[in-house]
């Protein structure tokens, strides 16, 4: 999209991008009035103690504060007291740096990010069997030419507008389009095959297709044999998995099941896609590794048209997952455990090795320790509304309320901002230069397109000028361009390689996809074509097993409750809450809830309805529809006060990715 200025009044146009083609949800549309919105935060703010009210001050002021509280807190509790908090929207540069200050200038190991609570559990999985992780190996372009796409719990209709139209165009190929989601979304109603699956059960959906699909012949032996390995284990696990008894477990008819696995094993060309609804869950590993599975054994991959991808979330969701902000990572998808891996990043950050601190604790599990020894006792945050929207939340919101310290950067003062001790104003998107990398793995760059409001820093001047306080032994930049030449280098040989990619290029080329090692190199729109990125180049087979949710439905919390978006509002709803036109769109939370469900429990059309779980209740409106299952109910996570779906929801993470289960949990309802 293109911004046009006139004097104070800013505009989003849009442009003809191979990407979006000129297309922009509404949330774009109207993303410039927060550019000079009245909200917006325009000097640091401080607490002088911890019931007193937030003050403006100088920025020496709010930053000598913060880093005279790390000096003195790491002596006394350690290097790891401190811990970082960062973004998927934070631009590639910010999420690089954010991952190089956390090791270098306070070298904690406590370093994580809110991408944990979205697509880790894709990424765990595609990492796992096909050795690494790229949302869609091959570009958006490709979509239409797929014959059969199954998109499990993705709502791209409401979630990636843009989007949708690859899938429009595919439908007018003559493709079929299959939605597995226990909810008939605006995306599920333009589908050939809607599988309306109970929540938490996508494994069993998983292995009964693949059952189905090697009884009927569907699968590709030739394909199985040169490029995959571990089937033979999968196969004899999945032949338990007989359609009635997937039936049972998912909801869904053998008729269907039969029709799915029809349309996936005749389709020449065919993709699985996955986004929140099956990765969100304490399982979620587990689910991605099924739908590999099923894609693998029917020869869908590594092939054009073809292919398992995960539609991924936020505006550098791709990006913001690559470069170390993550717990356990370093740039370019290097591992914090792995000892080449380090000593390379030690010699491109000028340090010693033995200064790298090992890997911290995933999200969920940094804020459930505080509090606690060895838990953190002064947090930054950088790009993350958790408060909002982390799980459980009034027990995080009592954590944070507690701690020693806790900074926030933002452009407006978040739920978490308002309980923070120190809030540092930060630049907004159109205000800097910087790169995101999107969906497909290319990535693009954003020019700054109007000048910031004068006390306003980016947080690549905050994190150097902290790190300058801290004595850091390296240098922070804080030009966009040259943190991107230093992230160039810091990636050059790791997985998700930058070596080749420039500023210039990008803009040239219309964005270039990774991995690209050299200049010369044209990058790679498609992946796996030859080799997997495994060490013998063959895709993994993962035995997995059907398990119940952490927490099912009983006679005290009779009905699932599931959580998700909606078109209007973005995520914490810090910006989009504060847009007139979304809000009169989507003003409040509400729950969905089946006419039959409501009427058992004696609620009516727009009754105010009370939802409790084990962990809370929420008090919000009804909103009667028959588009979702009658043993569920959906409650959409933007909306603070009464509203806010995460005082409901259920931590329990996955082992592996761990992530928590956003989408499933136990809940009853009664009328207000
Ligand atoms: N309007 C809007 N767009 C957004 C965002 C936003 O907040 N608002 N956020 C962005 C971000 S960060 C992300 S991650 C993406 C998320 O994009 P999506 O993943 O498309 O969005 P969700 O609504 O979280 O979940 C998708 C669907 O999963 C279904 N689901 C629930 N439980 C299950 C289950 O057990 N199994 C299956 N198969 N499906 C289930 C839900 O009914 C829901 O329709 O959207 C991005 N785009
Ligand atoms: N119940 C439930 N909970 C969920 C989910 C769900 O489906 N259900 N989805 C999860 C998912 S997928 C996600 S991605 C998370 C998202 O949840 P959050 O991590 O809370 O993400 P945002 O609401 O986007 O918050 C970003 C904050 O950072 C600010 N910000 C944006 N860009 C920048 C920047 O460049 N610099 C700085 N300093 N600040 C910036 C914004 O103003 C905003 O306040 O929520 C998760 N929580
Ligand atoms: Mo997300």
């Amino acid at each position: 999209m293109t911004l046009v200025v006139e004097g104070e009044k800013t505009t989003v146009t849009s442009r003809d991008f191979p990407t979006n083609k000129g297309g922009l949800c509404q949330k774009g549309w109207t993303s410039a009035s927060l550019l000079h919105h009245p909200d917006r935060l325009t000097a640091p703010l401080l607490r002088d103690s911890k019931d007193g009210p937030l003050r403006a001050a100088s920025w020496d002021e709010a930053l000598d504060r913060i880093a005279t509280f790390i000096r003195k807190t790491q002596r006394e509790y350690g290097k790891g007291s401190i811990g970082v908090f960062g973004g998927g929207g934070l631009t590639n540069e910010k999420a690089y740096m954010l991952g190089k200050f956390a090791r270098v200038a306070l070298q904690t190991p406590q370093i994580d990010y809110n991408g944990r609570f979205c697509m880790a559990s894709a990424a765990a999985a595609s990492i796992k069997a096909l050795g690494l992780d790229r949302g869609l190996p091959f570009p958006l372009a490709d979509i239409p030419r797929a014959e059969t796409i199954m998109l499990v719990g993705s709502n791209v209709a409401e979630t990636m507008p843009p989007v949708m139209q690859y899938f429009q165009e595919q439908a007018k190929n003559g493709g079929s389009l299959i939605v597995v989601d226990p909810r008939l979304t605006p995306t599920a109603a333009t589908a050939k095959l809607h599988l309306q699956i109970t929540p938490g059960t996508d494994v069993a959906l998983a292995n009964g297709l693949l059952n189905i699909a090697i009884r009927k012949r569907y699968i590709d032996e030739g394909f199985i044999a040169s490029r995959t390995s571990g089937f033979d284990q999968v196969k004899r696990s999945v032949a338990t998995y007989w359609p009635d008894r997937v039936e049972r477990i998912t909801g869904i008819s053998e008729k269907q099941l039969v029709q799915c696995a029809d349309l996936l094993g005749t389709a020449a060309t065919a993709m699985i896609l996955t986004a929140r609804g099956p990765e969100q869950q304490s399982k979620g590993v587990d689910n991605v590794l099924g739908f590999i599975n099923l894609a693998l054994a029917l020869g869908k991959v590594g092939k054009r048209y073809c292919g398992y991808g995960c539609i991924t979330g936020q505006g550098n969701g791709q990006g913001g997952r690559e470069h170390g902000q993550k717990a356990d990572q370093l740039p370019g998808y290097r591992s914090i455990a792995n000892p080449e891996h380090r000593r390379y990043i030690a010699s491109v950050w000028n340090v010693p090795e033995s200064s790298i601190p090992i890997a911290g604790k995933s999200a969920y599990e940094m804020l459930k320790q505080i509090g606690t020894d060895g838990g953190v006792r002064g947090l930054l945050v950088f790009g993350s509304n958790l408060m909002m929207s982390a799980p459980k939340s009034a027990e995080i919101e009592a954590k944070l309320r507690k701690m020693d310290l806790l900074v926030v950067s933002d452009f407006f003062l978040s739920e978490t901002g308002q309980l923070a001790d120190v809030v540092l104003p930060s630049t907004q998107w159109a205000e800097e230069d910087g790169t995101m990398t999107n969906v497909e793995g290319r990535v693009l760059l954003r020019r700054a397109a109007i000048a910031p409001p004068p006390n306003v820093r980016s947080d690549l001047q905050i994190m150097a000028a902290l790190a300058d306080r801290l004595n850091s032994p390296s240098q922070f930049a804080t030009t966009p361009e040259v943190v991107f030449d230093e992230l160039r280098r810091a990636s050059a040989g790791g997985v998700a390689d930058y070596a080749g990619i420039s500023y210039q290029r990008i803009q040239r080329e219309d964005g270039v996809f990774w991995p690209c090692p050299n200049e010369d190199h044209a990058g790679t729109p498609r992946l796996f074509l030859e080799r997997f990125a495994t060490e013998d180049g063959k895709a993994r087979f993962h035995k997995v097993e059907t398990r119940a949710s952490a927490e099912e439905p009983d006679a005290e919390y009779p009905l699932y409750l599931t959580t998700g978006r909606v078109m209007a509002q973005y995520q914490s709803g810090t910006q989009t809450r504060r847009v007139e036109e979304l809000n009169e769109k989507s003003p409040a939370a509400f729950a969905e809830i089946h006419p039959i469900t409501a009427r058992s429990y004696g609620v009516g059309a727009q009754d105010e309805v009370r939802v409790t779980t084990r962990r809370g209740t929420i008090t919000v409106k009804a909103v009667l529809t028959n588009t979702i299952r009658m043993d569920t109910i959906f409650v959409p996570f933007h909306f603070a006060g009464t509203g806010r779906a995460n005082l409901l929801t259920n931590p329990a993470l996955d082992p592996t990715s761990k992530m928590p289960e956003f989408k499933v949990c136990a809940a009853r309802i009664e009328k207000a």
